[in-house]
C-alpha cells in the first residue's frame, strides 16, 4: 500500500485543532503535513492563530495565509504539532534532527497540548540509535564538545557542506553518537550543567499524545 504515512498521522493530529486555538507549529518534513493540512482548515474558515518553530515553517505558514502572532501578544499555545527523530513507549522524545530543537522546545513547552507526529520508523524501545542533536555556542565550542565526550558519546559538530552548520539562532550543533540512552532524564541533566551547552534534543515530559503513522495504512495514538 502506497500511504504517505507522515501525511497521515500529520493531518490526524490537525483533528485535535479546534476554532480559536493557539496553535505551535512544529518543524520537518512530518509538521510540513500538518501545516499544509492547518493551510486547507484555515481556508476553510477555521479560525486560528499561530506561532513557528522555524523560519522555514514560518514561511510555509506565511504562504497558506495561516495567521501568525507575535510571542508578546499571547501568554501561552493550546496545542504544538511537531515531528520527532525518534520516540519511546513512555513519549520521550530525541528531536533536533532539522536543526529547530532549541524554538521546538520552547514552543513546545509554552503549550498545553503537544502532540507529536510520526512515521512508525520513529518509534524504538530505547532512544539514542539516533544521534543526540545538542546546540552548543560557537565560543570555544572545541571545549564544550570535549565535555559533552565525557558524558559516553562521539559528538560530531553538523556540517552544512564545507561550512559548519548555524542554526537559525546562531549556534552550532553537536550530534553526538551515544547508540543507547539508558536514563535520558539523567542524561537531559548532565548535558544541562555544561557550559556551552544552549539546549538539547531530549525532549521529556513534553509530549502528552503521539500519533504514529503505519506502513499499512493504519494509525496508532499513544
Ligand atoms: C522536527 O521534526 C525535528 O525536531 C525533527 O528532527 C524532525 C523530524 O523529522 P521528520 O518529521 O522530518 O521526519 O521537529
Amino acid at each position: 500500500m502506497n500511504v504517505n504515512v507522515k501525511q497521515l498521522a500529520a493531518e490526524k493530529a490537525v483533528e485535535y485543532v479546534l476554532d480559536g486555538m493557539k496553535v505551535g507549529l512544529g518543524t520537518g518534513s512530518t509538521a510540513y503535513w500538518a501545516i499544509r493540512k492547518l493551510g486547507e482548515r484555515v481556508r476553510e474558515g477555521l479560525k486560528i492563530t499561530a506561532v513557528a518553530t522555524s523560519r522555514a515553517s514560518e514561511e510555509q505558514a506565511r504562504e497558506l495565509g495561516i495567521p501568525l502572532v507575535a510571542f508578546g501578544d499571547i501568554d501561552h499555545l493550546d496545542l504544538t504539532i511537531d515531528g520527532a527523530d525518534e520516540l519511546d513507549k513512555e513519549l520521550q522524545l530525541i528531536k533536533g534532527g532539522g536543526g529547530a530543537l532549541l524554538r521546538e522546545k520552547i514552543v513546545a513547552s509554552n503549550s498545553s497540548r503537544m502532540i507529536v507526529v510520526a512515521d512508525e520508523s520513529k518509534a524504538v524501545g530505547t532512544l539514542g540509535k539516533f544521534p543526540l542533536p545538542v546546540e552548543i555556542v560557537p565560543f570555544a565550542w572545541e571545549w564544550t564538545v570535549a565535555e559533552i565526550a565525557k558524558l559516553g558519546c562521539k559528538p560530531e559538530l553538523r556540517r552544512n557542506g564545507e561550512e559548519l552548520y548555524k542554526t537559525d539562532n546562531g549556534n552550532y550543533i553537536a550530534d553526538s553518537h551515544f547508540e543507547a540512552i539508558e536514563s535520558a532524564p539523567k542524561l537531559a541533566l548532565d548535558l544541562q550543567s555544561i557550559p556551552g551547552v544552549v539546549e538539547h534534543g531530549l525532549f521529556i515530559g513534553i509530549a502528552d499524545i503521539a500519533i504514529i503513522g503505519k506502513n499499512d495504512g493504519s494509525i496508532e495514538t499513544i
